[in-house]
């Protein structure tokens, strides 16, 4: 009897699987692999089912012989072991992001004389429908906020892009690139942060945009995407006002406001003490924290701590001792933020900081020491780390240059080979 594989990373069935497995049993012994949840995370989308869950669902499934553990979205865990005489899989891992995944599962596969069937993808409304209620599901607040908690115990470091307007959500929600290692990835979580939400609107990075339009931009965001999202609350503001917002962060699904121990007129860290900025004392901040803690209603909002006395030269002692204050206030994570190109004081903190605390998720924002790999991060400790700017950043000098290119000729086509083709652009929305 010949064997035929397929891979399942999926919490709902619908008609194309059914189709898949309908397809597959005339070929022989039908293996369905359902795979872990940290690859799904990589390769499509945060697991809404345990593992244990998903695969009681295949087992379910009329023609499915067999339900193994893939634990390696490129399949050599399972082609290994098993040796199916056929893999099959819809043909739309022959385009896209997901190609690479089926080349190496070709070149598997042949090594030993085995065969791809790539079956037409189901395209109708009810697997477009299943789609949609899947979406739906992890968009809604209660499962959106809870979903960084899990990260931070899924992943090794959790990936978090900043996002400040709908369009740049959207990137960070579906962009899956083949990375180095040949393995699919894509950001898990997203930043909103107090400088890019600020010069999108033109305006200063001081706490000058308030928490109302801020919500604005959660909200454009929310709109059209299901990852978690991580506020950058500035300094909090006044703690009366702070426990209102956490409040209300939590109600709409935030999973985290990351606030810094700075008081009166805030400036961005990156000015570091070219400009004067003033650190909050340990009893203020501390006091602040637990007034966030105690007003939050769910079990999973965050609430995590900014510490910037390595940003104002306050030396690392003073960072440590804040670090221990304000976990014993109760906060949920502490953030260490350098402005450093040499990352020696980050990894310092971070590891002066896990000998004494195994467990307080740590955060880092390398806009500086951007040479430091997630790996080596990891190593040191942190568990979340956030690209701060760097799409608004990408954005700025080209929509700059254009305008510039335009004045100049007095008409666009000098520009246009740089643009977007506008046949394109109508339907970005559609195809992204
Ligand atoms: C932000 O993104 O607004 C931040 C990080 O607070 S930083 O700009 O580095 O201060
Ligand atoms: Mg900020």
């Amino acid at each position: 009897m010949k064997t035929i594989y397929t891979c399942f990373s999926t919490d709902v069935i619908h008609d194309g699987h059914k189709n898949i497995i309908e397809q597959a049993r005339s070929y022989g012994r039908v293996i369905v692999g359902c795979l872990s949840d940290k690859e799904m995370l990589r390769c499509t989308k945060f697991p809404t089912k345990t593992i244990e869950e998903r695969m009681e669902l295949y087992r379910s499934l009329d023609g499915v012989d067999e339900v193994v553990v893939q634990d390696d979205m490129l399949y050599d865990d399972v082609i290994e072991r098993l040796h199916p005489d056929y893999v099959i899989h819809g043909d739309n891992w022959k385009s896209g992001a997901e190609k690479a995944v089926r080349d190496h599962v070709e070149k598997l596969v042949a090594s030993y004389g085995g065969q791809m069937i790539d079956v037409p993808y189901t395209y109708s409304e009810k697997v477009k429908k299943a789609d949609d209620r899947l979406r739906e599901r992890l968009s809604m607040p209660e499962f959106r906020r809870k979903r960084l908690r899990q990260l931070i115990e899924m992943v090794p470091i959790v990936k978090i892009m900043e996002a400040h307007s709908g369009l740049t959500g959207l990137i960070v929600e579906k962009t899956v690139v083949e990375g180095m290692d040949g393995r699919l990835d894509q950001f898990d979580a997203m930043w909103i942060s107090s400088l890019c939400d600020s010069t999108d609107r033109g305006k200063p990075d001081i706490e000058l945009v308030d928490m109302t339009s801020r919500l604005r931009t959660i909200n454009d965001i929310m709109e059209v995407t299901t990852k978690p999202v991580i506020l950058d609350g500035d300094t909090g503001g006044l703690t009366e006002h702070f426990v209102y917002n956490v409040r209300t962060l939590e109600r709409i699904g935030v999973s985290a406001v990351i606030i810094e121990d700075k008081t009166g007129l805030k400036r961005n860290s990156l000015f570091g003490t070219e400009v004067v900025q003033s650190q909050d004392t340990i009893e203020n901040f501390a006091a602040k924290i637990e007034a966030g803690k105690r007003a939050q209603l769910s079990d999973d909002f965050m609430i995590i701590a900014r510490i910037e006395s390595l940003i104002l030269e306050k030396g690392m002692e003073d960072a440590l001792e804040r670090a221990r204050a304000f976990t014993l206030a109760g906060a949920d994570g502490i953030m260490i933020h350098s402005r450093k190109k040499d990352p020696s004081e980050i990894f310092e903190f971070c590891d002066r900081f896990r000998a004494e605390d195994k467990r307080t998720p740590l955060v880092v924002v390398p806009t500086s020491f951007n040479q430091v790999t997630e790996d080596v991060l990891a190593s040191h400790g942190v568990n979340m780390v956030i690209y701060a700017n760097q799409l608004m950043r990408a954005a700025f000098p080209v929509m700059q240059q254009t305008a510039e290119g335009i004045l100049k000729a007095h008409r666009a086509q000098e520009v246009d080979s740089a643009l977007m083709p506008f046949k394109d652009i109508i339907r970005l929305i559609d195809t992204l």
